[in-house]
């Protein structure tokens, strides 16, 4: 709730997108509430944050949980922001019992998530993990043509005292906690989602290119109208995704210049946001949408960009098992449900053996300013993620 006020929005949503002066708010009642637990705050130079409880055997890699507090722009109060608390609950609960585990717990909030401001998202889990250059994460400009290394250069500059940390470093094991974003288990009335994958996902961004034009004296032959063009295109590719039914085609951004209602529009931009669980079904779709879009753009250009794409994977089964076993321990419900969202652990998943831990959401609503999940549904995915981390921080 308090790190809800960081970006709160008259709906009772969040707006905190990456590295936003937002953000940068609420990083430091971050730092200050890692502090006031006796845990060592540091970032790396993309501006992930991490906060350290040292273990016994400083030499041993350690264990990371976490996940993100940047947000959609009409966000909630727990995407990402419940796993990253999540994680500093548990490590504060451990050092307030003055225990000490054998290796190091790094809690994480991983630097720019969500990728609305910044496309693609995952930078800050991109770069730890080597998935993607530094130098084109830094490239990325925000829709004021601000770039990443610039926002990320504030960020650190506003990160005062804190230590350097490489970018980068062996993870013995990851668990990111997060609410599920969907309906699955507060339909079954189950407390815990033993996280078993996450399904495969492709972006795009496409460009129209027309010809600003009077919208009253240009005949209708002599229009080169990017929108129409953009219109047909996404028309034609909603055709193209309609089968099989479980394939998820978003197109979420569209910007139109100069958008003037009498201006024939000179360029349509959009995104295309393509997921499903089957890699081949992925591929062959993601593969046929530059085709599809020269289909439909008659007089108009067009440049059709892949800025992401991530194939669906399972996370290991030992780990699964050793969430699951937990939440049997403490005697909570739990299944095996597979993510329909993107999160950072799929990234992790190919630097270290990684899981996640849902906990239910109300009605399932995620990127949407109504998000909910109930004080003792977040207490309990607490208490499996601490227990998980005591364990693997305690691992030979
Ligand atoms: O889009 C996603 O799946 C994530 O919530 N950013
Ligand atoms: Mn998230
Ligand atoms: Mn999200």
């Amino acid at each position: 709730m308090k790190l809800a006020e960081f970006g709160a929005t008259p709906a009772g949503g969040v707006n905190r997108l990456a590295l936003s002066d937002e953000e940068i708010a609420a990083r430091k009642v971050l730092v200050a509430w890692a502090q006031d637990a006796g845990l060592k705050p540091r970032h790396d130079p993309v501006a992930n944050l991490f906060f350290r409880l040292e273990g016994s055997d400083i030499g041993a890699a350690p264990v990371l949980s976490g996940s993100h507090i940047d947000s959609q722009p009409t966000g909630g109060k727990f995407d990402g922001t419940f796993g990253v608390l999540a994680a500093l609950e548990a490590v504060s609960a451990i050092a307030a019992h003055g225990k000490r585990p054998r290796r190091s717990i790094d809690v994480v909030a991983w630097m720019n998530e969500e990728g609305s401001r910044f496309s693609p998202g995952m930078m800050g889990s991109e770069a730890f993990t080597g998935q993607r250059p530094l130098e084109d994460i830094f490239a990325v400009v925000d829709a004021e043509g601000v770039a990443v290394k610039d926002a990320v250069a504030r960020v650190l500059d506003a990160d005062a005292g804190i230590a350097s940390g490489p970018l980068g470093f062996p993870v013995h094991v990851f668990v990111e906690a997060h609410i599920e974003q969907g309906p699955v288990l507060e339909r079954d009335g189950l407390a815990i989602g033993v996280v078993t994958g996450i399904q495969g996902s492709r972006r795009f961004r496409v460009t129209v290119t027309g010809e600003a034009a009077h919208a009253g004296t240009t005949p209708r032959g002599e229009r080169r109208d990017a929108v129409l063009a953009a219109a047909r295109m996404i028309n034609a590719l909603a055709g193209l995704t309609a089968e099989p039914a479980d394939v998820m085609f978003t197109v979420g951004l569209l910007r139109v210049r100069p958008n003037a209602p009498s201006v024939v529009p000179e360029e349509a931009y959009f995104s295309i946001d393509l997921r499903h669980p089957d890699n081949a079904v992925l591929t062959r779709l993601g593969d046929a949408i530059a085709a599809c879009c020269a289909q439909e753009k008659g007089p108009c250009g067009l440049d059709v960009q892949e800025i992401a794409s991530a194939p669906s994977l399972d996370f290991p089964e030992a780990l699964r098992r050793r969430i699951s076993t937990v939440a049997e321990r403490l005697g909570l419900g739990w299944r095996e449900i597979y993510s329909a969202a993107g999160h950072d652990a799929r990234q992790l998943h190919y630097h270290c053996d990684s899981g996640m831990i849902f906990v239910p959401c109300r009605d399932g609503i995620s990127h949407n300013e109504a998000e909910w999940a109930e004080p003792e549904h977040l207490a309990d995915g607490a208490r499996v993620l601490t227990d998980v981390l005591w364990d693997a921080a305690n691992d030979p």
